[in-house]
């Protein structure tokens, strides 16, 4: 009888759910992976890319092994010899150029804690290059951490007490799935649900009301809508009197416009900003869900203040069933202290949506040697081709990898690495208020080795070992001490792997005082968001996020056809190209082959494809988003791409 059994863990992977899952595994091997039906918020259910995470455990295409290249060739490498390679390049280069010739990248690659300890090694070395930065949810971040002190949400379930949600620039049918049953349950008890999305997606299919507004131009319909509920006079005066500051300055903003030229900037007609600032202002409790989405541009953080502003004004700020809600810091809670920033003598920083110049850029020192852990910034960096140029210039990358990925391509040495399946760790999430503890369910596949593992060779190596050690574990302990006044501890999550952390309220600032300096909320004073397309490119590209993979996390046979790009029957015409047609998408930056689909439900001017695909086979929209920074919290405006589609040739792929 083969040996069956079930791993109660938690998903790592760079998602707001962090899922609850059951690792079904027989004779060692994994066969399947369901939902935990004990935690609360993921239930029974997982994504179609948690259930097909298998595939990539066991996929030919793995790297097992450490690899070098030489001379263009790869080699596969005992541990012993990588390891004793990296270190001697480490020490030289530190020796000659100083540890800021070394450049750290670390991306979402897992989102579990332990992840911390490599700044800890590179803060032992005394203090490397980091790429610091967002390609995420920095805009947003910054936005509401000006209004309210720092981000943070509502409980999820708290959605349960609202009579209206607006869910804006954000795709959770796709990106967030378990808040679905939470939103249906409230929609089956009379809540009205309004989508706020330039394009048809999974989400709008349920929404009562969708409302499509031109790309990066949301801060105008806050605003329109803004303009509406003050003239209306449906206002909370108490909130704004006694809990915020700078009222004036918002309401000359807001005076400053007319609601004709804010309908015109916005793409929203009139009737449908007053429609909506009615339902917004006269139906309470009134929920905001904000997205990702909907940061991605230049004004992505004033975005956020001005819809924040929505909700100050309305009196849905601190009560249940309302809130501006967009998520939370998934490892605030925990015990950073274990990064050990006290070792390090230097600092430089470089941000990672400006990377390939930045790179470029560095002189005194140069970087002569790069680290990336977790993060494909050859794919999933703006503007790609610099990013490129940048890195063939440095002369020894070690890429920490499951996979040939655009970057592990181009480095000089891969280490191969557990997935979480295969690795004890802990994880928070950024949008529900459990920690979650990672067991491993198998074996690591081939030679693989964790993250901390690798780095506690290499720092045996260079002598600061001890300073490492310890096991996955001991870190544990460490990393939730903050947790354990509320009875999280390892032993009890070895018992309970989902705790909720008790401490996180179900309502954000319910008191009213918030954590700026003054303790009140903060009106935004200025916004100007001017518009990006031009008479050349004339089109926005979305690049969004896809339902059946995480950013570039596909394998090589997922790229067999030309990537979709979805465009309005009126605009493909008005470029001449046919439904099912092959084009050109072109920025000027890049240009990337699609085959156009014809959809009715996406707004005039728009085109919306998928993130993620990989550069080599040419199907990667990064090679068109040009680098360019958010105004506030250094984030990377992935959907502020001008572009045109020329009439392309046939495909011979198809
Ligand atoms: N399956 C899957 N799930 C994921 C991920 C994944 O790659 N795959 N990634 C995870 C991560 S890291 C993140 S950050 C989240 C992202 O989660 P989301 O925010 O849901 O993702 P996006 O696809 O960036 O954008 C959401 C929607 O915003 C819309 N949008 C774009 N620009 C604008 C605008 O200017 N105004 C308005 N109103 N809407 C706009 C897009 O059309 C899109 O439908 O998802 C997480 N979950
Ligand atoms: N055009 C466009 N581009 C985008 C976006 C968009 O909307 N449009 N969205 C952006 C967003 S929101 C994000 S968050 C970024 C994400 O961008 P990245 O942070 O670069 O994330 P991934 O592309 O998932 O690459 C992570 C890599 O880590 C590897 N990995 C997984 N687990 C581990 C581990 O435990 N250790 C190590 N060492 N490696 C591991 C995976 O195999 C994968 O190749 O992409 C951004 N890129
Ligand atoms: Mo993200």
């Amino acid at each position: 009888m083969p040996e069956r059994q079930t791993i109660l863990t938690t998903c790592t992977r760079d998602c707001p759910d962090a899922c609850g899952i059951v690792a079904h595994v027989t004779s060692g091997k994994l066969v399947g992976l369901t939902g935990a039906k004990e935690h609360e918020i993921t239930r029974s259910f997982l994504c179609r890319k948690a259930i097909n995470f298998i595939r990539r455990v066991y996929s030919p295409e793995r790297v097992l092994k450490p690899r070098r290249k030489v001379n263009g060739v790869w080699q596969d490498l005992e541990w012993d010899e990588a390891l004793t390679l990296i270190a001697e390049e480490t020490k030289k280069n530190i020796e000659r150029y100083g540890s800021l010739s070394i450049l750290h990248y670390q991306g979402a690659g897992s989102l579990g804690a332990l992840k911390m300890l490599q700044k800890r090694f590179f803060n032992l070395l005394g203090g490397v290059t980091e790429a610091v930065g967002s390609l995420c949810g920095g805009a947003g971040i910054a936005g509401q951490t000006q209004d309210f002190g720092y981000r943070t949400c509502h409980d999820p379930l708290d959605l349960l007490n609202s009579r209206l949600i607006i869910i804006w620039g954000r795709n959770p049918s796709e990106t967030n799935m378990h808040l679905i049953p939470i939103l249906k349950s409230a929609q089956a008890n009379g809540t009205k649900i309004i989508l706020i999305d330039p394009v048809n997606t999974d989400t709008s299919s349920f929404c009562n009301i969708h409302i499509k507004p031109n790309p990066g131009m949301d801060g105008y319909l806050a605003l329109g809508l803004a303009k509406v509920i003050l003239e209306v006079g449906n206002v909370d005066m108490d909130f704004i009197n006694n809990c915020a500051e700078d009222f004036d300055g918002y309401l000359a903003l807001v005076n400053s416009f007319d609601l004709k030229s804010l309908s015109a900037l916005s793409g929203v007609s009139v009737e449908n900003i007053q429609q909506l600032a009615d339902l917004y202002s006269k139906t309470k409790p009134a929920a905001i869900i904000c997205g990702w989405g909907l940061q991605r541009y230049e004004w992505g953080a004033e975005t956020f203040r001005l819809i924040d502003a929505l909700g100050a004004i309305t009196g849905n700020i601190g009560v249940s069933g309302g809130g501006v809600n967009h998520g939370r810091d998934e490892s605030g809670y925990f015990n950073e202290s274990v990064k050990g920033k006290e070792f390090a003598k230097h600092k430089r920083e470089i941000p990672k949506p400006l990377l390939g110049e930045a790179i470029k850029m560095l002189d005194d020192p140069p970087i002569k040697m790069a680290f990336i852990n977790g993060a494909n910034p050859l794919n999933q960096s703006p503007d790609i081709k610099s990013v490129i140029e940048a890195f063939e210039k440095i002369d020894f990358v070690v890429v920490f990898e499951q996979f040939m990925t655009d970057t592990a391509e181009r480095a000089d040495v891969v280490l191969p690495v557990t997935t979480f399946l295969e690795e004890t760790n802990i994880v928070g999430s950024y949008w529900h208020s459990f920690v979650g503890l990672v067991n491993p369910a198998i074996e690591p596949v081939g030679e693989v080795r964790t993250d901390l593992e690798i780095y506690q060779g290499l720092a045996e190596l260079l002598g600061i070992g001890h300073e490492m050690a310890g096991t996955a574990e001991d870190w544990i302990r460490k990393i939730i001490r903050p947790l354990n006044r509320s009875g999280i501890t390892l032993e009890a999550l070895k018992k309970k792997p989902h705790i909720r952390i008790a401490e996180i309220p179900a309502v954000a600032f319910k008191d009213r005082v918030f954590k700026t300096p003054s303790g009140k909320f903060k009106f935004i004073t200025e916004f100007s968001a001017p518009r990006f397309t031009t008479d050349d490119y004339p089109l926005v590209l979305l690049s969004t996020h896809s339902r059946l993979w995480l950013h570039s996390q596909l394998m090589p046979e997922d790229h067999a056809h030309t990537p979709v790009a979805r465009v309005s029957p009126i605009t493909a015409k008005q470029f001449g190209i046919g439904d099912g047609e092959d084009a050109n998408i072109v920025s000027p930056v890049g240009s990337v082959k699609v085959v156009v689909k014809y959809d009715e439900g996406i707004k005039e001017n728009v085109i919306r494809t998928e993130q993620g695909r990989w550069y080599k086979y040419n199907q990667s929209m990064n090679h068109l988003v040009p680098a360019i920074m958010s105004r506030k919290g250094q984030n990377a405006c992935y959907y502020q791409t001008a572009v045109r589609l020329e009439k392309g040739q046939p495909s011979k792929e198809r």
